[in-house]
């Protein structure tokens, strides 16, 4: 620079020096409570989608399992889960009150405390499970058993939410009963347990013996709390012996197919990837270690994740792969998938979560919602699966890595979702699913998990105080379940996560992140590791450009020293401008 425009500005960089700190200081608090601000909106926000869903149903719907908000009439969904139509049902069945049940963790969340007594007691004195239903057990399972059992938890924890007297265990006592009733569903030739079954006469005859993964596999935090509640071991005892023999099925490479044969232990569908019908198997695996402690469901998930790594993830994508020869077979996207960002949260490998969830959230802002199939060698939505059931998963990843880097840009996701589901889906009666993401169509049905995870995620995202000195874990079906020491078993000594899974990208550039108990960043882990290997934070994301230039924010990557989102400055280029 001149030496002479240098000395004229002498004044003025020396005033700018000694008032920065204060304009740093200022435009940091502004900015603090315009977050603030937007959060407490937010939030409102969501509670009232939350209560628009919730009364229509109790209005429209209650006690049956389902609403119809279109029609403002219900639906007993969860014998229809599957196949079974309404017809075969008994003319006395009422339902399970499914929405109810799956609505109580989230008026816990939500503060809400008289309504969740109120719906308490009464599920204390209706709910039974003695009618000729023939029921999925595993949406049985994630929606009715975990529901009362993580109820069952809320209504005993310190809190005291009952008035004096009023809450005599009545939930575990029908979370046992219902627990009793899956039993027959396991007495197969391989342990691994029927699809279906009738909750007052067992296994009915000419039963199906074909399941699918998530359906074996995705049992044990449900089955495994209620026996550490009841005491009763058997419950524990036969969800993990499906575990274990499901997992002496993978194949060489550690993959796992679709679906199989209880009888013979036989796979039918070879292909599979991380959405439908295999998705929570992989999600109970770390849960379950990080529940109860044991280095069993940590040695299956490593294998299973490296695995997955290795043969389903195409750069930020996951395609599926035949399980013998890892091989790919569909190059879809499906909506489950958008959990997996989630699950890599938890094990800390936040810069592969990063950018999966954001192809997820490109697909969502495409279309205004996620499409449930979505052809990737096309880029178009696949012709017969165009529907949004109000599914939680992509909320769900977007709470997760909030939690992890507190990078306000997943807020914005969270709002853009939060005004997509109230422009798309909200109806005077509740709201209703799209039937086809390409025109908006709606359908009549509010799927209970909009209530127990969809909303609940969204809201936590914008007010975590509900969770302030509590571990929980979430079920699949977003059920909170706390982590805490008298059920764990203890790890040994040397239990020291050193297990690392590098990022392919197309500029080639070598990033290494943690696959550990270790959430953001990953450089305490570094110690032990070869020094000379230079291994980064796993948050780090980079800007789409070498020269860090940019159009908008879109090319901007997350900073690897502080994790937080960069923006595309006016003059185009990438930083931490939002902190300047
Ligand atoms: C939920 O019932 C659970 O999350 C399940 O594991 C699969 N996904 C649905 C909602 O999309």
């Amino acid at each position: 620079m001149n030496p002479y425009i240098l000395n004229y500005l002498k004044p003025f960089i020396v005033l700018f020096l000694l008032i920065s700190p204060s304009i740093f200081i200022s435009s940091m608090s502004e900015l603090d409570s315009g977050l603030s601000a937007k959060r407490k909106r937010m939030s409102d926000k969501v509670r009232k989608m939350f209560y628009h869903a919730y009364d229509n149903y109790m209005t429209y719907a209650f006690p049956h399992d389902e609403l119809k908000p279109m029609t403002k009439s219900f639906t007993d969904s969860l014998s229809e889960l599957g196949n079974l139509k309404l017809e075969n049902l008994p003319q006395e069945y009422s339902g399970s009150a499914l929405t109810l049940v799956e609505s109580l963790s989230s008026l816990v969340i939500l503060g809400n405390n008289t309504e969740f007594e109120r719906a308490v007691i009464w599920l204390s004195e209706n709910l039974t499970f003695d009618v000729d239903a023939r029921i999925n057990l595993f949406e049985c399972n994630i929606r009715l058993l975990g529901g009362l059992v993580s109820a069952h938890i809320l209504a005993t924890d310190s809190t005291n939410r009952f008035i004096e007297g009023t809450y005599n265990n009545q939930l575990l006592d029908l979370a046992r009963d219902l627990g009793q009733r899956f039993l027959p569903a396991f007495d197969t030739p391989t342990g691994l347990p029927y699809a279906w079954i009738n909750l007052k006469y067992g296994v009915m005859e000419n039963e199906t013996t074909e399941t699918s993964t998530s359906g074996c596999g995705s049992l044990i935090l449900e089955m495994g709390a209620l026996s550490r509640l009841t005491g009763d071991a058997r419950f524990e005892h036969v969800a993990l012996h499906a575990l274990r023999k499901l997992w002496a099925m993978r194949s060489s490479l550690n993959l796992v197919g679709t679906t199989l044969d209880v009888a013979t232990g036989e796979w039918i569908e070879h292909s599979s990837g991380i959405g439908a019908g295999v998705d929570s198997f992989y999600e109970y695996l770390i849960k379950a270690h990080i529940l109860f402690g044991k280095e069993e469901y940590w040695r299956m998930f490593q294998s299973a994740y490296l695995a997955v790594q290795k043969y389903f993830r195409y750069g930020s994508w996951y395609h599926e792969a035949d399980m013998r020869t890892g091989r790919a077979t569909y190059w879809q996207l499906t909506s489950l998938q958008a959990f997996w960002p989630g699950v890599q949260v938890l094990v800390g490998d936040l810069a592969a979560a990063n950018l999966t969830h954001r192809e997820f959230f490109h697909v969502w802002k495409k279309f205004g919602v996620l499409p449930e199939r979505y052809l990737l060698d096309h880029q178009t939505v696949h012709p017969t699966e165009k529907y949004y059931p109000l599914r939680p998963e992509l909320a769900e990843s977007t709470y997760y890595l909030y939690q992890a880097t507190k990078d306000p840009w997943y807020m914005e996701v969270g709002e853009a979702i939060v005004n997509s589901l109230n422009l798309h889906t909200k109806v005077e009666g509740g709201f209703a699913s799209i039937r086809d993401v390409t025109t908006m169509q709606l359908e009549d049905h509010q799927h209970s998990f909009f209530l127990a995870e969809t909303c609940k995620y969204l809201y936590l995202l914008f007010d975590d105080s509900p969770l302030i000195g509590h571990n929980y874990i979430f079920t699949t079906e977003g059920h909170p379940l706390p982590v805490i020491s008298d059920w764990h078993e203890r790890l040994p000594d040397t239990y020291i996560p050193r297990n690392w899974t590098s990022i392919k990208i197309a500029t080639q550039k070598k990033q290494t992140s943690a696959m550990s108990m270790q959430v953001c960043p990953a450089n305490l882990l570094n110690s032990g590791h070869d020094s000379r290997q230079h291994i980064e934070s796993v948050c780090h994301v980079p800007d789409t450009y070498d020269d860090h230039r940019c159009l908008s924010d879109d090319d901007c990557g997350i900073d690897s020293t502080n994790c937080r989102r960069r923006s595309c400055s006016m003059a185009g280029y990438c930083g931490l401008w939002l902190f300047i």
